[in-house]
């Protein structure tokens, strides 16, 4: 494939608002983004023993091809890993361990039941990064995990929070790259509580009884999601916003931002520079929210192109993953399409005329700014996206769904 024809002028155009494209192109190369293993099995993961997703977690959808294996998984994510531009992360739950058909408590599972993941990940070069699982289990059943009010359901998910720890830290070492332990619970109430306090008081406590041993930030670093509410959750969630972001900022942790996690209208973008300060850095993930935390694919949306500008422009403290899943398209191309997406607007993001956007700003010349901002919504991304995908050897916008296609043909529609 050649140069695609237009991008010496797009240079031109982008070099009119003094951008380089030269320089965003090579900056493409620092962002690894953390995509979510769970797109691919619509969060079933591996326990494979009844227990209903719960957690207020819904996937919709009953598009054939599902994996039912982790080597299915495997497949079908390296198969969409070759479809996305530069060298990304892998994130797993807790419940995509491989324990060869024996029954594993959640509180027991170690590295070894990640050896196949970790070999995998070695091979393609990339890091691996870890979310414990705290649905989808009889203990979670109730709605509460880490705040439950019985001390012995608390110490089943505290031990679960250490092992996931100790998982994360082997991955970290055996791929020299820190893994990310992202703790998400369900804790709630579907109707108004009569205690606020109590659980959040519990889940504290166990959160710092689960964080209590020192593990070297070079391999693992602790990280918490808040969330608004969810299916069962809505009058109240333990783990909110306010409650992580102290906890974070108290315990030189990180944050994680989640993009359907708060109202309707709120977006996370603007809370990146509001919280970096007082945390040990976040992680996004980035996801879609139709009208609630709705999880659809991720497309490149203004809200996509907010979250993606404040991030780059924040720096490597910030780490970009994603969180979505459905289950009524092809799985293989909602990973290549929000993982697409989410590159496009880090692009946009480089490629944007910050420089003069901030002397406007400096000058107080909201004029200015405010017109460049249009001129620049207009500005020829697309062929610089073409030109990043041809330099690191993934099929354009027009090529890459057609091998999905024979993907799906030669594989997926295999599945029962
Ligand atoms: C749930 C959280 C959480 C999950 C994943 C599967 O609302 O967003 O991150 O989506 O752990
Ligand atoms: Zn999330």
């Amino acid at each position: 494939m050649s140069t695609p024809s237009g991008f010496t002028e797009a240079c031109e155009a982008f070099a009119g608002v003094g951008v380089d494209v030269e320089a965003a192109l090579v900056s493409m190369a620092n962002y690894a983004i953390s995509i979510h293993c769970w797109q691919g099995d619509d969060v079933r993961g591996f326990e494979h023993d009844g227990a209903a997703l719960g957690g207020g977690l819904a996937v919709t959808g009953s598009y054939p091809g599902a994996a039912r294996t982790p080597d299915e998984l495997r497949t079908d994510a390296a198969k969409a890993l070759d479809l996305i531009p530069g060298r990304h992360r892998f994130s797993l739950h807790a419940i995509y361990a491989e324990t060869d058909g024996k029954k594993v408590e959640r509180d027991s599972l170690g590295p070894e039941h990640f050896a196949r993941w970790v070999d995998w990940a070695g091979r393609r070069g990339i890091g691996l990064d870890f979310n414990p699982t705290f649905f989808a289990h009889r203990f979670a059943a109730s709605g509460m995990t880490l705040a439950h009010a019985d001390a012995g359901v608390r110490e089943f998910w505290i031990e679960h929070a250490k092992a996931c720890r100790r998982i994360g830290a082997s991955f970290g070492r055996a791929l020299g790259s820190a893994c990310v332990t992202n703790v998400w619970v369900p804790d709630g109430m579907k109707d108004t509580p009569a205690d606020r306090r109590g659980p959040r008081e519990r889940l504290l406590s166990s959160l710092d009884a689960a964080l209590a041993e020192p593990i070297d930030r070079s391999f693992q670093r602790d990280c918490v999601e808040p969330k608004l509410f969810g299916i069962g959750s809505e009058s109240y969630v333990v783990g909110s916003h306010e409650f992580y972001l102290g906890y974070a900022a108290a315990r030189g942790i990180m944050l994680c931002l989640d993009a359907g996690h708060y109202h309707p209208t709120e977006g996370i973008a603007d809370k990146i520079s509001a919280t970096l300060p007082w945390v040990e850095g976040i992680l996004l993930h980035v996801s879609r929210g139709v009208r609630w935390d709705s999880d659809h694919v991720v497309t490149l949306t203004d809200d996509l192109r907010e979250i993606a500008g404040e991030g780059v422009r924040a720096g490597e403290r910030v780490r970009f993953g994603l969180d979505y899943f459905d289950a009524s398209i092809n799985r293989v191309a909602a990973w290549v399409i929000g993982s697409r997406a989410l590159l496009k607007a880090i692009l946009i993001a480089l490629l944007s005329p910050r420089e003069r956007l901030q002397a406007a700003e400096s000058a107080g010349d909201f004029t200015e700014r405010l017109a460049l901002q249009e001129t620049a919504r207009m500005l020829p991304f697309g062929v610089v996206w073409e030109e990043h995908c041809r330099r690191t050897g993934v099929p354009d916008e027009a090529g890459w769904l057609s091998e999905v296609r024979r993907y799906e043909r030669d594989e997926l529609s295999r599945r029962g």
